[in-house]
């Protein structure tokens, strides 16, 4: 860490919200080794003191990806260890104990687009475009994509957007399950928090199961799947708040469901 840039990572507080901004804006939000510290160590305090958080980008764009400039002069160990420290910070957030829900405005490109993936809701607005131009520029995705994009958007879509520089825009990403909500830019920042803040109501347990034994299970087979479903299952409904919300709803007292309405 150079010690002398300014500071690329803001973090602040709504309510129990943890609110991560990229701010590195005159470089496009890209990640450098320094923000990727700082990065890690937003995480971490939100993981200690929040139940949720949202990332989101300033300026014009969410992220640019690797900053390329920093790269340019790595050894192949060198840029091995930058990606596995990648892989360290990233795995803070996918597999911590809060949610995350990252607002994603303008360009969502190459190591964006493996932030933005392994946040567990996306939220984009109308501008917004995804691109994963890491072929056209002679590298490789390295901060997990390979592992996580090609979950959500298939092998056959990550593979064409790598190879041919295929640029998605938001209805796209829609479509392909790539984002979950999109918003106009204005409403963009509230939509991730109202979204946050609905997550943080859930037990902490249940959010914990959520986010870390789904992707387990996914990753395992059908009968180990099904076995380690049952387990969380009973861990998590035999808890007190589990019971209290139970009961809350046996006696009509617990919210409605959010049914939309029809046209
Ligand atoms: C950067 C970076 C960067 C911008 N590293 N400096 N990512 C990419 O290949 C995407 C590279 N960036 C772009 O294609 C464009 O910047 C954008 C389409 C995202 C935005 O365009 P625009 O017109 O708003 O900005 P700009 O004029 O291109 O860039 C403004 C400045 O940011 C400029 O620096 P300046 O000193 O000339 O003002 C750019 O050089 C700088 N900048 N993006 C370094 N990425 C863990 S492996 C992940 C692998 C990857 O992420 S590969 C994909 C990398």
């Amino acid at each position: 860490m150079s010690g002398s840039d300014a500071k690329t990572i803001e973090y602040s507080l709504i309510d129990d919200i943890a609110c991560i901004q990229l701010t590195r804006p005159s470089k496009r939000n890209a990640l450098s080794d320094q923000m990727m510290q700082e990065l890690g160590r937003a995480a971490e305090k939100a993981s200690r003191e929040a139940k949720a958080a949202i990332i989101y980008g300033s300026g014009k764009h969410f992220c640019a990806g690797l900053d390329l400039a920093e790269h340019v002069e790595k050894t192949a160990l060198e840029g091995i260890e930058s990606s596995r420290n990648w892989h360290d910070v990233f795995s803070r957030i996918q597999r911590g104990n809060i949610p995350y829900v990252s607002a994603l405005h303008g360009g969502v490109v190459g190591g964006g687009l493996e932030l933005a993936c392994v946040t567990h809701i996306r939220v984009a607005a109308k501008n917004t475009y995804f691109a994963l131009p890491e072929g056209a520029r002679g590298i490789f995705v390295g901060g997990s994509g390979s592992v996580n994009i090609s979950r959500i958007l298939g092998v056959a879509r990550m593979t064409d957007l790598m190879l041919t520089g295929r640029v998605l825009t938001s209805e796209e990403a829609e479509r392909f399950g790539l984002v979950a909500y999109i918003e106009e830019d204005e409403q963009l920042f509230d939509k991730a928090l109202a979204l946050a803040k609905v997550a943080a109501n859930n037990p902490p347990l249940s959010n914990y199961a959520i986010l870390n034994a789904i992707p387990r299970i996914c990753d395992s087979g059908h009968d180990e799947g099904l076995f380690f479903e049952s387990i969380m299952a009973s861990l998590t409904q035999t808890t007190d708040e589990a019971k209290s919300r139970l009961l809350e709803f046996l006696d009509k007292k617990s919210k409605p469901l959010n049914i939309p309405k029809g046209d």
